[in-house]
């Protein structure tokens, strides 16, 4: 199938500028001015802006968590991922704890995604265990395409101690890969727990007090020196707040590469929700917490200096009914948020409109940054002659208000219930698919797995 998409505004990390696109079966056939192609179906895409296909570096879906499953799993979620103008999902699939290897894992991730996606897909590969074994199969991981990794500084199930995270982020620096880190001191945050219990505190609105940005920023620290002495780059993911990126900053002054995601949670809503009556506060919680308006403007403002390299979303969906198990005990609230649908028209509206980031800023931070962090530029992330036909036709005057009656997800509650969004998804090519018409998904289930070299960054 041949399109020519005529007077739209392409945005690439560098510019805006009126092009025309020729798409030609599942590639990019060609950018310029005045393009004309024989039996392509012309879209005058006047007054829209042409993005890449955003990619989202960060999801969870058909995850457990605390004793219950995500309510969206690759189908429902990757569905929502491809309205939203996502057309690539990197989720994290995981090796289990107890003698298990990293390709178990990885077949088991296949098994939960394969000819279910909407969008196209890949795993980073969390690593739990560190022995003989799992070092021999990190180079099996690559051969399968997984070049980013992941390493948890907290949850029992998940946890590796300071002594294997030095080795595993060197040994992956000799591989040319690195890995994403989730950063909180889990003993402190034990030990805060136990207090809260030991007081009566079982509300929701405790989550942030034991979770504090200072465990955050301490567990930055400490990993950022453990790098430095492994000579080795690593991302910090889901950053939320001022002091863990100040760590940041430090290391980087000290001549460290270190990559930074956040996600829109973050940047859009502060650590009130949590005292929201009637248990309304579970639906936000997620880990780390949602911080405060202070951390938010400092994480805007790292955006539009480009000291955060990515914003992905950590989607992580649960139904009110799931998170009504920590109805007595909020460290039983299964952890996490949607977000996925609505990355790029949050990022948009209260970014670019609100003059926060520019527009080619927006395009490097969830599409460019992400394709060249995880090693699949220009191929994704780049609309150019040679690419995958992944682009997403933005209109800049679509307007609508997030609402869980009219969302994607399998979920009956939505973290950004309310908020207006000015901007929003016309069409999505999925390598040259016409998979999203007037924001509705029209064409399911033609993603395919991604297989990714190593990082371009
Ligand atoms: N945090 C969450 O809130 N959910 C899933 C994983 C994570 O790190
Ligand atoms: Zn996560």
């Amino acid at each position: 199938m041949k399109y020519l998409l005529k007077n739209g505004t392409l945005v690439s990390g560098e510019r805006s500028e009126k092009l025309d696109v020729l798409i030609e079966d599942e590639k990019i056939a060609a950018v310029g001015e005045a393009l004309e192609a024989d039996g392509a179906e012309v879209i005058d895409v006047s007054g829209k802006l042409l993005f890449p296909g955003f990619i989202d570096g960060h999801t969870h879906f058909d995850l457990e968590v605390a004793g219950t499953v995500t309510a969206d799993d690759f189908e429902s979620g990757t569905r929502a991922a491809l309205a939203g103008g996502t057309t690539l999902v990197i989720d994290f699939a995981s090796q289990d704890k107890g003698g298990h290897t990293l390709k178990e894992g990885l077949e088991k991730w296949h098994k939960k995604a394969d000819g279910k996606c909407s969008c196209d897909y890949s795993f980073h590969m969390s690593i739990v265990e560190w022995n003989e074994e799992t070092e021999r199969e990190i180079q099996d991981m690559i051969d399968e395409g997984i070049t980013s990794f992941k390493l948890y500084m907290t949850y029992p199930a998940m946890i590796v101690d300071d002594c294997d995270l030095y080795k595993i982020i060197k040994k992956l620096n000799e591989h040319g890969c690195f890995a994403g880190v989730h950063c909180e001191n889990a003993g402190v945050i034990d030990a805060l727990i136990a207090e809260a219990k030991a007081a009566g505190r079982f509300g929701p609105e405790n989550h942030p007090l034991v979770r504090p940005d200072t465990m955050e920023a301490e567990a930055v620290h400490r990993l950022l020196v453990i790098a430095k002495e492994a000579g080795a780059p690593v991302m910090v993911v889901h950053l939320t707040n001022e002091k863990a990126y100040r760590e940041i900053m430090i290391a980087r002054e000290n001549g460290q590469k270190v990559f930074a995601e956040t996600c829109p949670q973050y940047l859009l809503l502060d650590d009130s929700v949590y005292s929201r009556p009637d248990f309304d506060g579970a639906k936000f919680v997620c880990a780390p917490p949602i911080r405060k308006k202070e951390d938010q403007d400092c994480l805007w403002k790292a955006l539009a200096a480009e000291e955060i390299q990515t914003v992905a979303t950590d989607q992580c969906s649960f139904t009110l009914e799931q998170k009504a198990m920590g109805r007595e005990d909020f460290t039983k609230i299964p952890g996490g948020l949607p977000g996925v649908q609505t990355r790029g028209t949050l990022l948009y509206t209260y970014g670019v409109r609100e003059g926060r980031i520019t527009q080619e800023q927006m395009c490097r931070l969830l599409s460019e940054n992400a394709a060249k962090l995880y090693g699949v530029y220009p191929r994704k992330g780049a609309i150019r002659e040679g690419s995958d036909a992944d682009i997403v036709v933005f209109d800049p005057e679509k307007q609508s208000v997030i609402s869980a009656e009219t969302h994607v997800y399998n979920t009956d509650n939505n973290p950004f219930e309310g908020f207006a969004l000015h901007g929003g998804i016309d069409k999505v090519f999925l390598r040259g698919n016409l998979a999203v018409e007037d924001g509705e998904v029209v064409k399911e289930k033609l993603g395919r797995y991604v297989k990714r070299g190593k990082k371009q960054i």
